[in-house]
């Protein structure tokens, strides 16, 4: 029987099929597929002896958190704590690279200073994505983000204390354990240790995971980077210098500094492209002019 799996710890899988849920052995034969079983495989259970017979083939797969087929995954931030933009740039960089569109949801409306929506909106204007806010104190947003989910799975993603937890609670009507709100507090406590898949309906599944603050990217070269910034990466192509790693120019002959003073590129998020991009790819790589393409879904 197909199912999928909602949970996994030692060689326990907890898998939704057809007709209910259960607890089924996972076998060392099966363990050995890449990176074991993980939250959002789509398996094969036999009901009769409670084993899982066969992992199926991934659509996509995240690292970490390590989860598998997933159609989008909604990144979470707030004021509280406070938000880490380059966790959110690295988390749409994983979305891109997987075929997997971003959603940036911002949590805990109801304790927003006016401009904070505002900046993170201009921040990522230049990437088609899709921006929610949201209060599970309030109950606004809630709807918004209901239809965003509708047949689809999707991962929620982000800093420990930003609020997943409480949000799926609130569209789920689940009681999964959240930290206690503590006033000023500015981090968060780690409350969720395990990635969860939660089902909405038959078509609908939204995970939980624990907040992180490293993510696996495995990027190949700087030319990948530079395409996983859609919003820069299609001004690279109008640089007018023969090879240009757009960092250190000042002229307007490079096609990303002429964006960045027309206001297309936000320089806030420009500057911390270049911070990752040379950690990431050292300063001296060149380009080829005129890169073509890009990407499709954002
Ligand atoms: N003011 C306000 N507080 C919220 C809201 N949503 C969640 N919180 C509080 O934020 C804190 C963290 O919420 P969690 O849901 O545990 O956060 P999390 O992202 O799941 O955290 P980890 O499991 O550690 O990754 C809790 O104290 C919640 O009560 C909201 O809409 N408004
Ligand atoms: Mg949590
Ligand atoms: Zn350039």
């Amino acid at each position: 029987m197909e199912g999928k799996v909602l949970f996994f710890e030692g060689t326990n899988a907890i898998v939704r099929f057809d007709g209910g849920e259960g607890c089924f052995k996972v076998r060392g034969k099966i363990k050995n597929i890449k990176n074991g079983i993980i939250v959002g495989d789509n398996v094969l259970v036999n009901t009769e002896n409670g084993v899982v017979e066969e992992v199926q083939e991934r659509r996509n797969q995240l690292i970490r958190p390590s989860v598998a087929n997933i159609d989008q995954i909604i990144i979470c931030l707030s004021f509280s704590p406070p938000a880490d933009l380059l966790m959110v740039d690295k988390l749409i960089i994983a979305s891109i690279k997987n075929n997997i569109t971003p959603i940036i949801c911002i949590t805990k409306n109801d304790i927003l200073d006016e401009n904070f929506a505002k900046n993170i909106k201009e921040q990522y204007k230049g990437i088609n994505l899709k921006i929610i806010t949201a209060s599970v104190l309030k109950e606004n947003g809630l709807i918004e983000i209901l239809s965003v989910l509708r047949n689809k799975t999707s991962v929620l993603a982000g800093q420990s204390g930003v609020g997943k937890s409480s949000l799926i609670n609130a569209i789920c009507g689940t009681n999964i354990k959240t930290s206690n709100l503590v006033k000023n507090d500015i981090r968060g406590k780690n409350t969720t240790t395990a990635s969860r898949l939660y089902t909405i309906d038959k078509n609908t599944f939204i995970i939980d995971t624990p907040g992180f603050c490293t993510i696996n990217l495995e990027l190949k070269n700087a030319e990948e980077i530079l395409s996983l910034y859609p919003d820069i990466y299609k001004y690279a192509s109008f640089c007018k210098y023969k090879s240009c790693n757009h960092i250190n120019k000042t002229s307007e002959e490079c096609g990303v500094i002429y964006a960045l003073n027309k206001g297309e590129i936000n320089k806030e998020r420009l500057n911390r492209f270049y911070k990752f991009y040379e950690t990431e790819s050292g300063k001296r790589t060149k380009f080829s002019k005129g890169i073509k393409g890009g990407r499709k879904n954002v």
